[in-house]
């Protein structure tokens, strides 16, 4: 199984880019310290996508960061993406591991404890509590699970975790702080006036918040 940086995960919304190009806001991010980037596009045609998706490839490599598609396994496989992101409604985990084989990067969102205590009988690569904070950005999710969530999460799951949903600058570090490996943002980088300032600044709490955590238990 590939090792994978969750530490701060884009996850893309066009439609929340104030205009800007996708690549553009993209690229932005990730030279301020995005370390995964997800193309998630609900609104885009297959050949929309499949472009979009070829052209992050191209412009995510010489960062050396991976690529996740969400959902869409035909457009994994067709761009030959670093990996997929599936929720509980998409294809079943073990349907999709066997189309895309052990090298590439498998996530999933979880919604409940016992969605997360079900995936600790496969491998993925890391789980998605989905969602930590009630938002906008996506409304028909399940009941937000908070940092009692979080917590609870951490302590039964043996995958790697990343929180999603109303991750902010102001409750970032208290994410991380309740177990999770990384956060996930939409609005918070894509809706940035500088996505690069606002990855850096998430990047600065992470890292902050982390170092910390390892000081406290060493
Ligand atoms: N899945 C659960 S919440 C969410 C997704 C894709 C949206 C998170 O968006 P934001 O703007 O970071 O709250
Ligand atoms: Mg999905």
């Amino acid at each position: 199984m590939p090792a994978v940086d969750l530490r701060l995960y884009l996850v893309t919304d066009r439609s929340l880019s104030l205009g800007r190009s996708l690549p553009e806001v993209v690229e932005s991010a990730v030279r301020g310290g995005v370390t995964l980037v997800q193309l998630r596009e609900k609104e885009a045609d297959s050949r929309d996508f499949y472009q979009l998706a070829l052209a992050l490839k191209q412009l995510l490599r010489p960062y050396h960061v991976p690529l996740i598609i969400n959902d869409r396994l035909d457009i994994a496989l067709a761009v030959d993406a670093d990996g997929i992101h599936i929720g509980q409604s998409d294809l079943p985990y073990p349907v999709v591991r066997q189309l895309l084989g052990k090298e590439k990067i498998i996530g999933l969102s979880v919604e409940s404890l016992s969605d997360a205590a079900l995936a600790n009988q496969w491998d993925v690569d890391y789980i998605a509590i989905s969602p930590v904070y009630a938002t906008p950005t996506k409304t028909d999710t399940a009941p937000a699970l908070g940092l009692e969530g979080v917590r609870a999460i951490k302590e039964l799951s043996v995958h790697p975790i990343v929180g999603i949903g109303g991750i902010t600058q102001d409750n970032a570090a208290d994410i991380i702080r309740a177990g999770a490996d990384g956060i996930a943002i939409v609005s918070g980088i894509m809706s940035a006036p500088d996505p690069e300032k606002a990855a850096r600044e998430f990047r600065n709490r992470i890292d902050k918040t982390q170092e910390l955590y390892l000081t406290d238990y060493r």
